[in-house]
């Protein structure tokens, strides 16, 4: 159900809104009406059922898949693989200088996708004094999490246990580090269970962040209101999406997609075997722009594939994390991050720990 709360002066002026909007099949869902110092006022809040699917359906048209899209992609994948191999032979890697070719090796040996490699290998072969940074840097984005983040709503989104709600409290306070007088709320669409509600609840009250629990689209529709009154950013923390969970449901459960200036970020891991990834990343397909957070880059022992979903979704980078406390371990991205963490195995804080040296 669409849901999208009516102000105007009259009960009469709103109900036209409503109708000029939504249409006849929409219903009320509550009223209030009052008046303040000068005028009278009336809100509204209606829903109509099918409007749902249709914005789904204008959001995801960039992204829409036709029917057997899985099968079809898992079979283009295995033709990739085989084109990768046959063309091998006749890659020329001699006419690579000695420096690239260690450099791409090791990309193999981080899982680098051979398509991803094959990318590489056309700017490289032109120019054997080209660093391998170079065409790298042109094939991946980066936006660094902080104040060039804009919109004021930033939704968390990812499987269970990844790392969101660490994530959401991370990169709120790291906001705050950057601009001290930003006033953050919380969102915790996730409260049926315990241990994420406290942990939002309680660095909430410590840091004098804004705190609001969310359980369906009438509460959110609301509370998103409110809190755009009295916030400049709203961090919501969205429950964890299991392997056969549907994305779709969730939206449409709270609503999620009447907010307007809303950055989803995607919480992964490249703990995550490819495979995983690769349907996680398909459950979101249906949310355009946002970002790629990579957490628990500390437990994991190769990061090819933070450099192919980089490629494959197009999605910019925000943020690493990269150990289990909350305190200086997440790192707005930077690209020379990556590059240490692939080619030298050093986790950004160490980065950062020299770059404040
Ligand atoms: N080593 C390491 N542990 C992390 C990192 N980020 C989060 N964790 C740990 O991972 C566990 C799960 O973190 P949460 O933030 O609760 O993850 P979540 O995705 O919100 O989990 P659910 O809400 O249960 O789906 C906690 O024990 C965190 O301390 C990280 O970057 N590195
Ligand atoms: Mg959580």
């Amino acid at each position: 159900m669409q849901v999208k709360t009516f102000s105007g002066q009259t009960t009469r002026s709103v109900l036209a809104q409503i109708k000029q909007e939504m249409g006849e099949e929409a219903v009320i869902l509550s009223k209030q009406e009052g008046k303040d110092a000068e005028n009278r006022w009336c809100q509204i809040t209606a829903g109509v059922e099918r409007a749902v699917d249709e914005i789904q359906e204008a959001e995801t048209q960039e992204y829409a898949a036709p029917a057997g899209w899985s099968r079809w992609h898992e079979e283009w994948s295995e033709i990739k693989e085989y084109i990768a191999e046959l063309v091998k032979p006749r890659l020329q890697l001699h006419k690579l200088s000695p420096r690239q070719r260690l450099a791409l090796e090791h990309l193999q040996r981080h899982d680098v996708d051979d398509t991803v490699i094959l990318r590489l290998l056309r700017p490289l072969k032109s120019d054997a004094s080209m660093s391998i940074l170079a065409p790298l840097g042109d094939l991946i984005k980066f936006k660094p999490w902080g104040n060039e983040w804009k919109s004021r709503v930033h939704t968390f989104v990812g499987p269970f246990g990844v790392g969101k709600t660490s994530a959401a409290v991370r990169m709120a306070l790291e906001l705050r580090r950057q601009n001290p007088s930003m006033r953050i709320c919380f969102v915790n669409a996730d409260c049926a269970r315990g241990n994420g509600r406290l942990l939002l609840r309680h660095y909430a009250q410590l840091c004098d962040m804004g705190y609001y629990e969310i359980r369906d689209s009438i509460t959110f529709a609301n509370t998103i209101r409110d809190a755009a009154k009295s916030y400049d950013r709203i961090i919501i923390d969205m429950p964890g999406l299991g392997l056969r969970d549907s994305f779709k449901e969730q939206v449409e459960h709270f609503g999620l997609h009447a907010i307007r200036e809303n950055s989803f970020h995607r919480v992964l891991s490249p703990t995550a075997s490819s495979k995983q990834l690769t349907a996680t990343l398909e459950k979101y397909r249906a949310v355009k722009g946002g970002s790629i957070v990579w957490t628990k880059i500390d437990e994991a022992c190769t990061f090819g594939t933070i450099i192919n979903t980089a490629v494959s979704t197009g999605l910019p980078i925000s943020a690493f994390s990269y150990g289990s406390g909350l305190k200086s371990t997440l790192a707005p991205a930077k690209d020379v991050m990556l590059w240490r963490l692939i080619f030298k195995n050093q986790l950004p804080g160490e980065y950062t720990i020299h770059q404040n040296a």
